[in-house]
């Protein structure tokens, strides 16, 4: 741990960074698909990231181009970016952004950028002798948690996805995802709770089904048709609960009057999606019916999408965002969507994808800019359970 004064001593301002090599992997994601990782180095620094892929995605996210071909950009991309200085993140990314040149990031795609911009942003924490999310903090200007050590920090909620259906997982329930949000301060005491709860439903679904399956970010499958049968099984488990409709990806539409016996029925905290991702209106509904009382979250509807989060703000469409980076592309637009998200006081969840890697960027980000929420998957999958873990690290190590 780097000693008193560790702040002063590591202005951004100093910092100049030269990218001297790159280097590519294609690695499997927790569904056995290819996916990339990438390394840079600067002088005696060195720092990797991966990125992770969706499977309901939203139809205005990012191009991802597929691992191969971006494995043959690299030599230009050294060539372009050798030999700059670079002062910060910001400066990295739109740096990037210009290389790429198109709108949806379709030349080098949006994976590859992401995947260097959290790269770089690494090496500027290890130049900068930070923890990742004291810098993604400070790279974000999230003033109530500067300076972040001696102080208490602000920790998300976890948001547990216990229950898979929808195209996360075979012959399941209709809806996505049936969370547990367990509502202590501490990340610790809430994935043990988490961890405590999958042996009881485990219990509960062998004993009423026979068999226990899992679906894509290791939680529970269930066979049935009947949406409300994932909050029935996460009855009596400790904790208020979350659901992502996921609803773009079904045929059918849940009514506001169905959404609102749920909300009487069950300790609900939260709805994701629960209207397709062009359906504005009935998110407003929604947000106006139920809005004072639980989070409605934009996920497939908002996509990291600075455009897209201030028309939902301009027809009151939501009051809480959830953040991917890859379906932006670069940490420097989604530090933007989260900043502009908190200035209309909506509520942060900072999100993994269905298809992840061992990667715990997303941990440091959702404490560094202050999340409300971090939703990483079934604790029952490795991928899954390092971001929980990196959270409880950071609660260990570095909160009073
Ligand atoms: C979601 C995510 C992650 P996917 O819809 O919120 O849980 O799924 O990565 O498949 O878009
Ligand atoms: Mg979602």
């Amino acid at each position: 741990m780097p000693g008193y004064g560790w702040w002063k001593n590591s202005n951004q301002a100093d910092l100049k960074m030269k990218i001297e090599d790159i280097q590519l992997k294609i690695i499997p994601d927790s569904r056995g698909k290819d996916t990339l990782e990438a390394t840079l180095r600067s002088g005696d620094f060195e720092a990797s990231a991966s990125v992770p892929s969706g499977k309901s995605t939203g139809a205005t996210e990012v191009a991802v181009l597929p691992p191969d071909q971006a494995i043959t950009k690299i030599p230009w991309l050294l060539s372009q970016l050798k030999d700059q200085q670079f002062v910060s993140l910001e400066q990295f990314d739109f740096h990037l952004l210009t290389l790429d040149g198109t709108p949806n990031k379709s030349s080098l795609g949006g994976n590859l950028i992401l995947a260097l911009s959290m790269a770089f942003a690494r090496l500027l924490a290890k130049e900068a002798n930070l923890e990742l999310f004291e810098f993604l903090a400070r790279t974000s200007g999230t003033k109530q948690s500067l300076p972040l050590r001696g102080k208490k920090i602000k920790m998300p909620f976890c948001f547990f996805n216990l229950i898979n259906g929808g195209l996360h997982a075979e012959n399941s329930l209709p809806f996505q995802e049936y969370l547990l949000i367990p509502q202590t301060k501490s990340p610790k005491q809430n994935l043990e709770i988490a961890l405590s709860a999958t042996n009881v439903l485990k219990e509960k679904i062998q004993s009423e089904y026979g068999q226990v399956n899992y679906g894509d970010e290791g939680g529970f499958t269930v066979p049935s048709n009947d949406p409300l049968k994932g909050l029935q099984l996460l009855q009596n488990l400790e904790g208020k609960f979350g659901l992502d409709v996921a609803a773009s990806t079904m045929t059918e539409k849940q009514s506001i009057e169905f959404y609102k016996k749920v909300v009487e029925k069950f300790p609900i905290l939260s709805i994701e999606d629960p209207y397709p991702e062009e359906d504005w209106d009935d998110f407003s509904k929604i947000t106006a019916e139920l809005g004072n009382k639980i989070w409605i979250i934009g996920d497939d509807l908002l996509t990291t999408n600075v455009a897209r989060i201030k028309k939902a703000y301009a027809l009151k469409a939501v009051n809480a965002v959830l953040i991917k980076p890859n379906q932006i592309g670069t940490i420097t637009e989604t530090i933007q969507a989260v900043n502009l998200a908190k200035s209309y006081g909506w509520k942060i969840v900072v999100s993994h994808r269905s298809g992840e890697t061992m990667d715990t960027f997303i941990a440091d980000l959702a404490v560094g800019v202050g999340a409300d929420g971090l939703k990483s998957g079934c604790p029952l999958q490795k991928e899954r359970l390092v971001k929980y873990q990196r959270l409880v690290e950071i609660e260990g190590t570095w909160r009073n």
